[in-house]
């Protein structure tokens, strides 16, 4: 069986793994909320990290399927958090693929509907991507889920090409700062200054702002006193399955 066929199984027989990155919220120091990004445990090549197998996924036509799965799986674990007494909230990627598909559109909201789940706590993180040629067409599936009660968030902002043509355009309800500009931001000068500018704008526009890829306390200090929501990184937790996220959530921080 090919690469492509084995995931077709796994996805059909609910067996890739989702793992939970924490998103700890620098006002109130809880974690309300967390990032699923989806995993592989292939029976003979061992984990498979995304980046091998989701654009697998979304040349051959499979990402709304393994989207699908991905959310069925979040919004199970989210209801298994909530029975153990942790009101939390989720994201899940979307790819861009996904914005201009009616039967993602269809089978969401029959997921939705069938699984009882409060749509608000759901998020969906879009990268701004050459994918999303089309920002009219972009923005009109974004505001059909938004009109659903999901969020949407910008992922790995400041690393596309457009970057203020997407806030323009797109209907925004949060903004995650790339890595790439959070991870010294304390540390370079115009590393923060971008930070902190990034922070601001979002404000303005009356968005939500989370910073990935926070590795050090020196870091998050930074944060805090820019104003930023929410951070995820190394510092908080790595991604982690469902069961240790509970663990993580009854211990203090
Ligand atoms: O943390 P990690 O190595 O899992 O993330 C690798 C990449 O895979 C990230 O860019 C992340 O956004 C992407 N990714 C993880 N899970 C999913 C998913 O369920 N759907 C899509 N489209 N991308 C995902
Ligand atoms: O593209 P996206 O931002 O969805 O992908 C998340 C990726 O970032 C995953 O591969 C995850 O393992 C990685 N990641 C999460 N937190 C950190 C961090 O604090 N530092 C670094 N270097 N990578 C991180
Ligand atoms: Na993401
Ligand atoms: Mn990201």
């Amino acid at each position: 069986l090919s690469l492509l066929g084995e995931l077709d199984e796994a996805i059909a027989n609910r067996e890739l793994d989702v793992h939970y990155q924490p998103k700890l919220c620098l006002k109130t120091n809880l974690i309300a909320s967390v990032e699923a990004l989806v995993r592989w445990n292939h029976p003979t090549r061992g984990p498979l990290r995304p980046d091998l197998f989701v654009p697998l996924a979304e040349r051959n036509g499979r990402i709304a399927g393994l989207t699908l799965h991905v959310l069925e799986r979040t919004i199970s674990d989210l209801h298994t958090w909530k029975v153990q007494g942790h009101a939390m909230t989720a994201a899940v990627n979307l790819s861009a693929k996904l914005l201009n598909s009616a039967t993602f559109l269809a089978e969401l909201r029959s997921l939705i509907e069938t699984s009882g789940i409060a749509p608000h706590v759901l998020t969906f993180e879009v990268t701004e991507s050459a994918a999303m040629t089309n920002a009219a067409e972009a923005a009109a599936a974004l505001e059909s889920f938004q009109a659903m009660g999901i969020a949407i968030s910008i992922d790995d902002y400041g690393t596309g090409q457009s970057t203020l043509s997407y806030l323009k355009q797109l209907p925004l309800d949060e903004l995650k700062i790339d890595r790439s500009f959070v991870q010294f931001a304390h540390q370079n000068r115009s590393d923060g200054v971008l930070v902190q500018s990034t922070i601001n704008l979002a404000h303005e526009l009356g968005l939500k702002v989370v910073a990935e890829g926070v590795e050090d306390p020196e870091c998050m200090a930074f944060l805090r006193a820019a104003g930023c929501d929410m951070i995820q990184g190394y510092l908080i937790s790595k991604a982690v399955p469902a069961k240790a996220l509970s663990a993580l959530l009854e211990r203090p921080v």
